[in-house]
């Protein structure tokens, strides 16, 4: 397919101002009308005749078409399934009437509007309106929609749409009835919504700020709606939090969720009627883990919030994404960072980060935050439009302070409301509203890859001064262009002897510094503007260690010269918890990388008995919460380890070594790591709060250390894990015993699988997990097992949920199995990407997105690799997403 390019954006020559739909739905040929008003944007005094109407089609079936009423003869007219075009528009506004039939049924794509167990839904971002009928299909062309529907009352006695109900009823002398939605807010045809069939739901009420009565409904499968209440819940805590945090309002009379379990991705923010893939709504102790609830209350929050930033204000074309996916997914961290634990929700994000948006970054799919050309913007829901573009607005807010962050955002909200705009739009209400320039800091948006910062530091007893030297360092991405350097803030603290932060009298810094570098230096944070950057601390009274980058203050890999002493320190002193975090995990990232090295040569790894004593002292730290121990006992992913290494990696030794590196801390330091963990049991009562939910994640943090020194000396320590899973009373704990079975390859393991089946096996969102766990268990002889799952009979090909947790799972969660040396892993990943391409490109195009960090792997596996995908691009009738994945690895 064609590349779009943002340098060619150009308004539509025809506004639409209303749309009015009408839907007979019926399972297999549902017909479609649809009138729009149409207007010449800016009509040329000119030109005799309006240039052609030209509107999007996807597979289209044209049944009739008149304008102002009267039928058009086929030379006025031109519709083929992907475009229709009207040659001569009348001068005047007037109504375009096209009535399509559509199939939902059989969509398989679930895009557009889709049939699946019984109940009418559809997906429309980024282009499936354009599969329901002929539009401009492109977010800058905003209507206000009005939706009549209608079916047979038995079946489909739920029929939901944007806005509010207007009108409902029998439809005379039938078995039918129909209802009208209609939405006052102008939307672009991305956000338009539609479900239809007989659903459970659950209601509630919510009272805006300003006294506004809003009916909030979730709707579900008929016997499921107990295990909304907790949606429900955070629901409300998200529209509280909005007006408290943002001033942003509710603006409906209605807001409703539907929870479908066919969903391509997680969710959707349709204007009043989110659709949700039912696993981020239905939770309740017995069939959700702590987890579960968290990304539920987080992504409740994440579509509500984007009623404003998303919704309200909207992007002017797809380029533009992250200008409501970066600002949203901020938006929901800071909601979830203040429901649950700041500290422990930054670690989290950063974590996934490191395990999602750096390897993207650093590989042949790396792009642009605002990207300036796609071939399929399906394509472009990354990781790095969403979680890098995430972190830019926090760097906004950190650079800019929090007030004056906040009044940016007031004057966007004020300014473009009920616009479509561009990341030019949105910077300018940050600098117009604290006069900053921000041009420099824009380059976060424009410059791909992640950048490099180096630390260097001298301390100078005599002087009493602390020279900081740092560089900035933009790594080479697919689009080879040269980069400038970016406005990095980093915080900081001068770590002194008593673990408190030193104060300094002045600094000594370039010119380049400004008024604004020395005003933020005074708030702990520099900003490092230049390629290049000296700094000196004058009147610092003693010895200190840099503790830079805390919190994670801007998206980069930092290398500070700092040793394992100072590490050490800071892991035990910080009085940054992130930094503490993150000083443990760099010697933890330090012990493995120099033990794979050593193991591949052939040597024996051997690990500083330090590390495990840090290991125990924080497990024992009670000045944290038992949540932000747990994840300080985590060790680095292999995932994040193989990116360190970054070149002939070995996959099996990245294992081995991390292993080596568990067991050896297990000997060292279970025992009072599980003492520790034994100090802080959670309720009896399951509760899913975060504080009890960190008490169960240290137990089984404690559990891993257990059973890693019970292998290291080689008996099987599983007796409690085994236990647990006999006994737990709720899922969180059921599933953790059963990871650590599966995964540790204990005695009972297969047992243990077989009766959490039996359990689950009428509960879809728990089998998936009784998939994943099994597609995540170490080593080469998985790929059999992963195969012979998918000929299970709860297997199927159909359901995106079911194919991610096992075939996804497998592919980027599973580094061994995936990576098998014989390439069979490859082999396998490449079928199933092909055969799921023929009825969902948008599932198949995210499998092919596993291969993305193949470059990084030794000859013989990089080899196996590129052949796989090779042999794929080579298949005739590839979708656009996939061969676009595909073409882009390979470079
Ligand atoms: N905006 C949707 C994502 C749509 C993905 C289309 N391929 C959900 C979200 O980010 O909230
Ligand atoms: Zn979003």
């Amino acid at each position: 397919a064609a590349v779009v390019r943002l340098e060619d954006y150009r308004p539509t020559d025809y506004a639409i101002d209303t749309v009015d739909l009408d839907f007979r739905l019926d399972p297999t040929a549902t017909q479609v009308t649809a009138s729009l008003a149409v207007r010449r944007r800016e009509p040329s005094p000119t030109q005799a005749e309006n240039p052609p109407l030209i509107l999007d089609g996807d597979g289209l079936k044209l049944k009739q078409v008149f304008v102002d009423g009267r039928t058009l003869s086929a030379d006025e007219y031109e519709a083929t399934p992907n475009r229709f075009t009207l040659h001569t528009p009348p001068h005047e506004p007037f109504t375009l009437k096209i009535v399509t039939e559509i199939d939902p049924e059989n969509n398989t794509a679930l895009m557009g509007l889709y049939r699946s167990s019984g109940v009418y839904t559809t997906q429309c971002e980024a282009e499936g309106f354009r599969r329901i009928t002929y539009f401009y299909d492109r977010p800058d062309v905003l209507a206000v929609y009005t939706v009549r529907m209608e079916a047979p009352r038995a079946g489909t006695p739920v029929m939901l749409s944007n806005g509010n109900l207007i009108q409902s009823g029998p439809v005379d002398g039938s078995d039918r009835h129909y209802a009208v939605w209609h939405d006052p807010f102008p939307k672009p045809s991305y956000l338009f919504a539609l479900v239809a069939g007989d659903l459970g739901s659950i209601h509630d009420e919510f009272v805006t700020a300003s006294g506004r009565r809003v009916r909030l409904g979730i709707f579900c499968e008929h016997g499921k709606e107990e295990r909304c209440r907790y949606a429900m819940d955070a629901l409300k805590r998200s529209m509280r939090w909005d007006e408290e945090v943002f001033g942003r309002e509710y603006d409906l009379d209605v807001f409703n969720i539907v929870a479908v379990s066919d969903f391509n991705m997680g969710a959707m923010e349709n204007k009043g009627l989110n659709v949700f893939n039912d696993k981020y709504v239905l939770v309740d102790a017995e069939t959700g883990t702590d987890m579960d609830y968290a990304h539920v209350e987080g992504v409740i929050a994440h579509e509500y919030f984007h009623n404003w930033t998303g919704d309200r204000i909207t992007c002017r074309d797809w380029f533009q994404l992250c200008l409501k996916e970066g600002l949203t997914v901020f938006r929901d961290q800071e909601f979830s960072s203040d429901m649950r634990s700041r500290p422990v929700k930054r670690i989290s994000d950063v974590i996934g980060l490191r395990q999602a948006q750096f390897p993207e970054d650093a590989g042949p799919l790396a792009h642009p935050v605002r990207p300036t050309a796609y071939r399929e913007i399906n394509n472009f829901y990354t990781a790095t439009v969403y979680e890098k573009g995430a972190e830019i607005c926090r760097m906004l807010k950190l650079v800019l302070g929090d007030e004056g962050f906040r009044a940016g955002m007031d004057l966007y909200f004020e300014r473009h409301d009920g616009g479509a705009v561009t990341i030019e739009d949105f910077i300018e209400c940050f600098a117009e509203a604290t006069g900053r320039d921000l041009t420099q800091f824009s380059l976060w948006y424009h410059q791909a890859g992640t950048p490099k910062v180096t630390l260097s530091h001298t301390y100078d007893e005599k002087a009493e001064t602390l020279s900081l030297s740092l560089a900035q360092e933009l790594p080479r991405t697919p689009d080879n262009k040269p980069k400038e350097p970016q406005l990095i803030p980093l915080s900081f603290g001068l770590v002194g002897p008593d673990g408190q932060d030193l104060s300094w009298e002045d600094v000594d810094g370039p010119a380049a510094l400004g008024e604004a570098g020395k005003d933020a230096l005074g708030r702990g944070l520099i900003l490092l503007s230049d390629k290049e950057m000296n700094l000196t601390f004058r009147g610092v009274r003693a010895e200190a260690v840099p503790s830079v980058l805390r919190g994670f203050s801007a998206p980069v890999h930092l290398e500070a010269d700092l040793t394992d002493d100072d590490l050490f320190f800071l892991a035990r002193q910080d009085t940054d918890a992130f930094n503490r975090w993150e000083a443990l995990q760099s010697l933890a990232r330090r012990a493995i990388l120099s033990g794979y090295q050593t193991l591949a040569s052939g040597g024996a790894a051997s690990f500083d008995p330090r590390l495990a004593a840090a290991f125990a002292e924080l497990a024992e730290n009670t000045d944290f919460d038992p949540a932000f121990r747990a994840l300080a006992l985590a060790l680095p992913s292999e995932n994040e380890i193989a990116q360190l290494i970054a070149k002939d990696v070995d996959p099996d030794i990245v294992y081995e070594t991390r292993q080596a590196l568990a067991g050896f801390i297990g000997e060292k330091s279970a025992e009072r790591i599980v003492e520790a963990a034994k100090r802080e049991p959670a309720m009896p009562a399951y509760s899913p709060d975060a504080d009890n939910a960190g008490r169960r994640a240290l137990t089984f943090a404690a559990w891993r250390y257990q059973i890693a020194a019970g292998k290291a000396r080689g008996q099987d320590e599983g007796t409690q894990v085994r236990r647990s899973f006999e006994t737990a009373t709720n899922l969180t704990e059921r599933l953790a015993a059963l990871r650590l079975l599966v995964h540790e390859n204990l005695t009972g393991s297969s047992a243990a699988l077989d009766a959490f089946f039996e359990r689950y096996s009428d509960n879809p969102l728990v089998l998936d997990k009784w998939f994943a766990v099994q597609a995540m268990q170490p080593g080469h002889e998985t790929l059999k097992k992963v195969e012979a799952l998918t000929q299970n009979p709860a297997f199927s090909w159909k359901t995106p949920n079911r194919v991610y947790s096992l075939v996804r799972t497998f592919g980027a969660g599973n580094p061994t199995a995936f990576n098998r040396p014989d390439g069979a892993g490859y082999h396998f990943l490449a079928n199933a990407i092909a055969d799921l391409d023929k009825s969902n490109p948008s599932v198949a195009s995210r499998l092919a997105t596993c291969f993305r960090s193949y470059r990084l792997l030794e000859p013989g596996r990089r080899t196996h690799a590129e052949a796989a995908l090779r042999a794929l691009a080579d298949r005739p009738d590839l979708s656009t997403d996939v061969a676009d994945i595909v073409i882009r690895t390979l470079g």
